[in-house]
């Protein structure tokens, strides 16, 4: 026995002899809700095929054949970090070989490299230095929209935002509203890793809790800031862990409708603590996909992170769940300090051809997902 359904608009009908996922596949296919427990099921379904057909019929009902991307450039102004996370390979305590920190004239002039594709977005995150004051990061902002004003500057991440504030002696309202009038236009997903205290403590117990996480993006949404929103897997979590966290994503989206993109990224383990960890394979990239697209059902945007799973799996992501592949970059320090293999940058035309060859219509666009239109040395945005 197999379960068929069909959709007016499906070009193909759903079949699966997985019967655990008989009841899902109807609750997705009338647009309803999933709960825990279809997301744990999700995750343990034998047929990665039917879950993935299910987040592309999500996937294809808000986006059709688009595949969003962007040009532009990371910028990690400094690698000291307080935090020790076990997870990270990035951060270094100060004092330490091969710690770096830029000067102001450094960051601006390393924003300006690689600037021949015109970027729309600098995509800036970097470790809790224990000693660069909180005008040192305004100063970095306003620098950047002073030498690049069209540029987008999408900086700090939740745990970030919480350190500045803690060490300007501000609350984080305080903080984020400095950060908006000193340039800063919305912020990244990162630091989310996972939200439960168990595996948080293990894998990053010097920075914020899951809750203070998602309170500084509330709070940040509530001021007027967009931010993304991650979710680290493939290291001491289980299939409830990644449930909880994406459903206590949903929850605040539900509250402020301020994240755009949920981004999963896989756990790197070379370099770090936990290098005893393997890699994540192929198979649970493409399901986290697939799950988080279909748990997420307030989401616009789930961004498969070329850099972080390859551009082949980014590829295959586009097909189950994915609508986006993220960037140019550029840059990139934090996944290849921990083993990744991907080149640092890729060029416009590159993206084009990888979303093209999944069968996916690209779509250039600024980091509010507006469209970019090129002329030869200019673009512009539609609002
Ligand atoms: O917060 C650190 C993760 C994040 C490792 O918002 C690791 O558009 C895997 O958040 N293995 C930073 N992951 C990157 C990030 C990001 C990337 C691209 C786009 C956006 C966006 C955000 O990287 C950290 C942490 O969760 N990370 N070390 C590691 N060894």
């Amino acid at each position: 026995m197999a379960y068929a359904g069909t959709r007016s608009q499906a070009r193909h009908s759903f079949q699966t002899g997985d019967k655990a996922l008989w009841p899902i596949a109807e609750k997705v296919q009338a647009g309803q809700r999933l709960n825990f427990d279809d997301g744990v099921a999700l995750y343990r379904s034998g047929d990665i095929l039917a879950v993935g057909w299910l987040a592309n019929s999500v996937r294809e009902k808000l986006h059709g054949d688009l595949a969003y991307f962007n040009v532009n450039r990371h910028i990690n102004p400094t690698n000291v970090c307080v935090a020790s996370c076990r997870l990270c390979a990035f951060g270094k305590k100060k004092g330490d070989a091969g710690t770096y920190t830029m000067a102001l004239e450094e960051a601006w002039e390393t924003a300006g490299t690689g600037l021949t594709e015109a970027v729309t977005e600098f995509h800036i995150v970097g470790g809790l230095h224990p000693d660069l004051p909180f005008e040192y990061f305004m100063d970095l902002v306003r620098g950047l929209k002073v030498r690049f004003p069209q540029v987008h500057v999408k900086a700090f991440t939740m745990v970030e935002i919480a350190f500045l504030a803690k060490r300007g002696k501000m609350t984080i309202p305080e903080a984020i509203q400095q950060m908006k009038d000193a340039g800063v236009d919305s912020m990244p997903g990162g630091g989310a890793e996972i939200f439960a205290d168990r595996v948080r403590h293990i894998i990053c117990d010097h920075k914020i809790d899951g809750g203070e996480w998602l309170e500084t993006a509330r709070t940040a949404h509530k001021m007027g800031l967009r931010s993304n929103a991650t979710m680290l897997y493939g290291h001491v979590e289980n299939d409830e862990d990644r449930v909880d966290h994406m459903l206590r994503l949903r929850e605040v989206q539900d509250d402020t409708g301020g994240f755009q993109t949920f981004i999963p990224l896989a756990f790197h383990p070379d370099n770090t603590v936990l290098g005893h960890i393997p890699r994540t394979t192929g198979m649970l990239d493409i399901r986290q996909i697939a799950v988080g697209r279909l748990m997420l059902d307030n989401f616009s945007h789930i961004k498969a992170y070329w850099q972080m799973m390859t551009p082949q799996i980014a590829q295959l992501a586009l097909r189950f769940g994915a609508d986006d592949v993220d960037g140019t970059v550029i840059e990139e320090k934090i996944y290849h300090d921990a083993g990744a293999t991907t080149p640092q940058g890729m060029r416009r035309s590159d993206l084009i051809r990888i979303i093209t060859e999944a069968g996916r219509v690209p779509f250039e666009r600024d980091t509010l997902y507006r469209a970019v239109t090129r002329s030869e040395d200019s673009f512009t945005i539609s609002v």
